[in-house]
C-alpha cells in the first residue's frame, strides 16, 4: 500500500487530486486543515481491488458502511453534505475502528475528532496582540444579522477593556445609522457615518489609537453584481479585515452562491448567524468546510452581546453527530 499526501487549498480540491491520483478505491487515511488549506494522506492499494474488510463491508444498496450508517443520518439530518461525509468516513477507514458493523463505540467520537480537524475556526478575531482582525469590516447578504453581529463583537471587545470605535458605510437603509448609533453609544464608542472611500480612509485616521476599529456594512444580494464590487473597492480602500455574515440555516447552494459573490472582497472569517433559528446548520457549516474557510463565531440569538459564541471545532462536530458528552470522550 502507497502512502500519498496531498495539499490542496479546499478539501474538495484534496479530495478531487486522491481520486485521480490514487483511483477511486483509495482510502483516505488521515485529513486535516492547516494554515494554508488541507493536508490529505491517502493510500492507494497496490494491486489488488480492496478487500471487503477495507471497503467497510458496505453494500450495494447502503450508501454508507454499516459502522458510520447511523452517525451518518444523523449528521445528514443536521444538514452535512454528502461530500463531508465521505470524507470522514474515508477517514475512518483507515484506522483501527470496526467499520463492516455497527456497535463501535469508538466510532462515533473518532468521527467528530475527524470533522472537528476539517472545520477551521478563527481566534484571532479576538487576540489583543494579533493585528490581523484590527479593523474589520462585517459584510454579507440582507438580514443576515450583520449590525447585530458587530454590535456583539464590539461588546465583547469593550468587555476585554480594549478601545473600540464604529464605522458605518451603511447609508443605504434609512433606519441603518440610527441602529448602530444607538449601540455606539451604549457603549460609548465614537461612531462615525462613511458616504465615501474618503470619509473611511478620514475616520481611520482619525481611529489611528484605538484597538479596534469595526465598519459596518450595506446588506447585498449576492446577484448585485454592481454593488458588490463598489463595496469591494471601499473595503481595499480602508485596508480591512473582512467578516462575512451568512445565515446558518442558508441551504448549501445558496452558500456557495454568497461565498462566490464575495470571494473577491476576500473573505477573512465568517460568522454563522441565526443558529438558533435552523434545525440544520450543516449545509452551511459543511459548505465553509469544503472551501476551506475559517469560522470566527457562531450567533446563537438576538442579545447583544450575549448570544454570539467563538467557534469551537469539536463542539460544532459533537452537535453535527448529536453526541452526549460521553459518547463524544471514548
Ligand atoms: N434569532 C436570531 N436573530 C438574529 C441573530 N442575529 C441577528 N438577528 C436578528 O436579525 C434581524 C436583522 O439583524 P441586523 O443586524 O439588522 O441584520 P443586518 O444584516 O445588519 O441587516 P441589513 O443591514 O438590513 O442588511 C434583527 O431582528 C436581529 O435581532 C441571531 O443570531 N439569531
Ligand atoms: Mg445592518
Amino acid at each position: 500500500m502507497l502512502l500519498k499526501r496531498i495539499e490542496a487549498k479546499t478539501l474538495q480540491q484534496a479530495l478531487e487530486r486522491v481520486r485521480v491520483e490514487c483511483g477511486d478505491d483509495a482510502l483516505v487515511v488521515e485529513t486535516r486543515s492547516t494554515r494554508t488549506g488541507y493536508l490529505v494522506v491517502a493510500a492507494r492499494a497496490q494491486s489488488a481491488p480492496p478487500r471487503r474488510d477495507q471497503t467497510g463491508g458496505r453494500s450495494f444498496l447502503s450508501r454508507w458502511t454499516k459502522g458510520f450508517a447511523a452517525l451518518a443520518d444523523k449528521a445528514t439530518d443536521f444538514g452535512l453534505t454528502d461530500d463531508v461525509l465521505r470524507a470522514i468516513e474515508r477517514a475512518l477507514l483507515g484506522t483501527r475502528v470496526e467499520l463492516t458493523r455497527p456497535g463501535d463505540p469508538a466510532v462515533p467520537g473518532l468521527a467528530a475528532k475527524v470533522l472537528a480537524g476539517l472545520i477551521r475556526s478563527e481566534p484571532r478575531l479576538e487576540d489583543q496582540d494579533d493585528p490581523t482582525f484590527r479593523t474589520l469590516a462585517v459584510v454579507g447578504p440582507t438580514g443576515v444579522g450583520k449590525t447585530t453581529t458587530l454590535a456583539k463583537l464590539a461588546g465583547r471587545a469593550r468587555a476585554r477593556g480594549e478601545r473600540v470605535a464604529i464605522i458605518t458605510l451603511d447609508t443605504y437603509r434609512v433606519a441603518a445609522v440610527e441602529q448602530l448609533r444607538a449601540f455606539a453609544e451604549l457603549m460609548d464608542a465614537p461612531f462615525t457615518v462613511a458616504f465615501t472611500p474618503m470619509d473611511l480612509r478620514r475616520a481611520m485616521q482619525e481611529y489611528a489609537g484605538y484597538d479596534r476599529i469595526f465598519v459596518d456594512t450595506t446588506g447585498r444580494s449576492p446577484r448585485d453584481h454592481e454593488a458588490l464590487p463598489l463595496l469591494e473597492g471601499n473595503l481595499k480602500a480602508g485596508g480591512c479585515a473582512t467578516l462575512l455574515c451568512l445565515a446558518a440555516g442558508t441551504r448549501a447552494r445558496d452558500c456557495r452562491l454568497i461565498l462566490d459573490a464575495y470571494e473577491p472582497l476576500g473573505i477573512d472569517a465568517v460568522c454563522l448567524t441565526k443558529w438558533d433559528e435552523t434545525v440544520a446548520p450543516g449545509e452551511s457549516l459543511g459548505t465553509l468546510v469544503e472551501r476551506g474557510l475559517p469560522l470566527s463565531h457562531v450567533c446563537i440569538g438576538q442579545e447583544v452581546p450575549d448570544d454570539i459564541v467563538p467557534a469551537d471545532p469539536l463542539q460544532l462536530a459533537n452537535a453535527a453527530f448529536d453526541l452526549e458528552p460521553a459518547e463524544a470522550a471514548r
